[in-house]
């Protein structure tokens, strides 16, 4: 059966969110920050559309989206703890569209649709036109979704189309979609290898999908440059991992490959207090901590540990998961480019509250 995958994105997620939430800011510019000491300092964490217009981005820093804000421009502090609420919701409902189901990110998922749609790229779409319709009613939130043969295709097809959109690459349209992109869209190409695709006279993902694979090899050793290539080919075999529900995790690719222990524990820090965030909101405490690192080579690794007393505190999740990152990195050489924070085998910490009921309501 012919294999459907599709990628859900929320839109401008932060400020739709608060956008909802006091509908005074509709016409407005909007940008949610990470404030440091005050809304001068720190950076972006995300503009809507209005204030994109004025060239305000993720990652920009404050002062700087001061200086291209207009006069009604509204700058408010991320309030992360609700986002992570509305982001369990919305998560619950994509999930019951999909035979299996996995967050990536506070806004984002997979579903795999394949058993459900029979294989029709059709039903396909009107599934996500439902799903789409289901979280406005819900949530009064939009998102942008992307149908693909494969994970690849499915996100590339999800951002070719935003805010609001619904895009559709059949098998038979895929490689003809991604040729003409630039090759830093391609799916794992960061700014470091883009540089160095270019610097070998390849601009767009058809340049890479058509390159000898031994110029490829020659560059990047064989298992990157196969990756490349496929992914380029609109390749891509990864699967949809049901998750265990029964865990919280996120999982982030780091500013630069590194094998530094500050910069990973740095990382760990902010990973685990996401983490402990959304088990507070659920009212539990888990007992095992687990450090997920993903290498440059692509190899996946897990070091876990179980605590005597069951947390819900970054202080002890950052520090166990720290102390695990170190010794992985002593008895690796690996170069890690993706790491994760997990707790799992959870206990209900509220009084008369039942673990069940709390996790029955787990997304991620
Ligand atoms: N985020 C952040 N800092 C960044 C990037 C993102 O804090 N450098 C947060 C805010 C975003 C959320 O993560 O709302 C989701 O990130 P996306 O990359 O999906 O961006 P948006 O949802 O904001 O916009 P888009 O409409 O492009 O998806
Ligand atoms: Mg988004």
């Amino acid at each position: 059966m012919q294999r459907i995958v599709l990628h859900v994105d929320l839109d401008s997620f932060y400020a739709q969110v608060e956008m909802v939430r006091q509908p005074e800011l509709q016409d407005k510019p909007v940008v949610v920050g990470m404030f440091s000491r005050d809304e001068y300092s720190g950076a972006v964490a995300t503009a809507n559309y209005k204030a994109r217009e004025l060239g305000i981005r993720s990652a920009l820093p404050l002062r700087t989206a001061h200086e291209r804000a207009t006069e009604d421009t509204v700058f408010l502090p991320a309030d992360k703890t609700y986002y992570n609420e509305v982001s369990d919701r919305v998560m619950a409902i994509i999930a019951e569209y999909g035979d299996a189901f996995e967050s990536i990110s506070v806004d984002e998922a997979y579903i795999e649709v394949t058993e459900r749609c029979e294989g029709n790229f059709q039903k396909a779409q009107l599934l996500a036109q439902r799903m789409k319709q289901d979280i406005w009613q819900a949530e009064a939130l939009t998102c942008s979704v992307g149908i693909g043969s494969n994970k690849l295709v499915a996100k590339m097809a999800s951002d070719a189309d935003k805010p609001d959109g619904l895009t559709v690459v059949r098998p038979e349209e895929a490689q003809a979609f991604l040729a003409p992109l630039s090759v830093e869209e391609l799916y794992s190409v960061g700014p470091k290898t883009a540089t160095v695709l270019r610097e070998h006279n390849m601009e767009t993902i058809g340049d890479i999908a058509a390159a000898e694979p031994q110029r490829l090899v020659h560059v990047f050793g064989q298992n990157r440059a196969q990756e490349l290539q496929q992914f380029a080919q609109a390749i891509d075999e990864r699967v949809v991992a049901q998750q265990d529900k029964k865990q919280l995790s996120r999982i982030t690719t780091l500013a630069e490959d590194t094998r530094d222990v500050a910069t990973i524990c740095s990382v760990i820090e902010r990973l685990a207090a996401d983490v402990c965030e959304r088990l507070v909101a659920h009212g539990v405490q888990g007992k095992t901590i687990t450090f997920i690192a993903m290498s440059t080579e692509r190899d996946a690794y897990t070091r876990s540990q179980t605590i005597a007393q069951p947390c819900a505190d970054t202080t002890t999740v950052a520090q166990t998961c720290s102390d695990l990152a170190e010794t992985f990195l002593a008895e690796h050489d690996a170069v890690l480019r993706r790491i994760g924070v997990r707790v799992s085998h959870f206990v209900s910490s509220g009084a008369g509250q039942s673990a069940q009921t709390s996790l029955s309501s787990f997304a991620s």
